[in-house]
């Protein structure tokens, strides 16, 4: 057999005999594409988050959905072992290094390029052990603040997110008077933390946080004006997909659409955020983004060069 060998769990999702490639040299954050917004796949490795929660009950058919998105297409595969979602329990962060670790090694030994969704410092700095790249701390540093000297010390990029509280109390604070100027000023403050102990400018991602500490309202507000966020000079991370807000959005005879309804609204939005000259974007459905990136991509040319006729 050539490049492609079969082995179990690793193809389409419906696919028995599905496919696993030969292992790449490990992916680098230098080397991402620089014209075009990229794609984060969302790889939850937990019983209870909202969206793929107990998708992946062992490490092997998470890393098979993780090898799926890479293979697909998708530019980084965001791995996270505690639920974000409001309300969830905490995870010991040797449980979540338990379900993380594995998961992330086989990603970075198949050539993937992989960020660790964790609020805890030390899960993070294991990851990174086992070949992570990116750090994607969803508390904005509120959690566990060692977490500035980590990225520090390793040089690894990290994504800022805004998020006020924690799981159990984010959505009781959602008080802002202009939730964009709001939401910038709060991030600089956290950047500002982040100068202080040695991180780069160029090492910061910041993220909105659609969906923590935001009411669906806010949530579309941050959307239609994140001038103020784009102004602190940093790349840019956009969380929409299969939230809450879209699920609203999506009603139908009073009953909101589930979570694997909303993909076609996050494509969407992906769409958007790529027109604006997003970094990344972060999603379940990989394909679907893609396509919407490329098609923002191709409209930003400055030339549309076509000559053929098509319909
Ligand atoms: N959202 C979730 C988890 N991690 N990380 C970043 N950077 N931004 C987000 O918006 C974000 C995140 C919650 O969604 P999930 O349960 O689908 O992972």
């Amino acid at each position: 057999m050539d490049s492609l060998a079969a082995a179990p769990g690793t193809g389409p999702a419906t696919s028995p005999l599905p496919i696993i490639r030969k292992p790449r040299p490990a992916a680098r954050f230098a080397d991402l594409p620089a014209d075009r917004t990229l794609v984060m796949g969302i790889l939850n490795v937990t019983p209870d988050s909202f969206s793929d929660g107990g998708t992946h009950p062992t490490p092997d058919t998470a890393i098979a959905a993780g090898l799926r998105m890479f293979y697909a297409g998708a530019d980084i595969i965001d791995v996270g072992g505690e639920s974000t979602r409001p309300g969830a329990a905490e995870v010991s962060p040797e449980e979540e290094q338990r379900r993380v670790l594995p998961v992330i090694e086989a990603l970075v030994k198949a050539g993937a390029l992989v960020s660790v969704d964790t609020t805890h410092a030390s899960t993070a700095a294991a990851a990174l052990k086992a070949g992570a790249a990116i750090i994607n701390d969803v508390s904005g540093l509120t959690i566990e603040p060692e977490m500035a000297e980590l990225a520090a010390r390793t040089g690894a990029p990290y994504v800022l997110t805004h998020r006020r509280g924690d799981a159990k109390t984010m959505n009781s604070l959602t008080e802002y008077g202009d939730v964009a100027q709001d939401v910038a000023a709060e991030l600089m403050g956290v950047r500002d933390k982040l100068y202080a102990a040695g991180v780069a400018p160029e090492q910061i991602i910041i993220d909105p946080g659609l969906g923590f500490s935001k009411t669906d309202q806010q949530n579309w507000e941050l959307l239609k004006n994140m001038a103020p966020l784009e102004a602190l000079g940093h790349k840019i991370l956009v969380g929409a997909s299969r939230k809450r807000f879209l699920g609203t959005l999506l009603t139908v005879a009073g009953k909101a659409a589930a979570p694997q309804e909303r993909d076609h609204a996050t494509a969407a939005i992906t769409a958007i955020s790529a027109a604006r000259g997003a970094w990344a974007v972060r999603v379940h459905d990989v394909g679907s983004s893609l396509d919407a990136v490329k098609v923002a991509a191709r409209m930003s040319r400055p030339q549309l060069g076509d000559t053929r006729t098509t319909n």
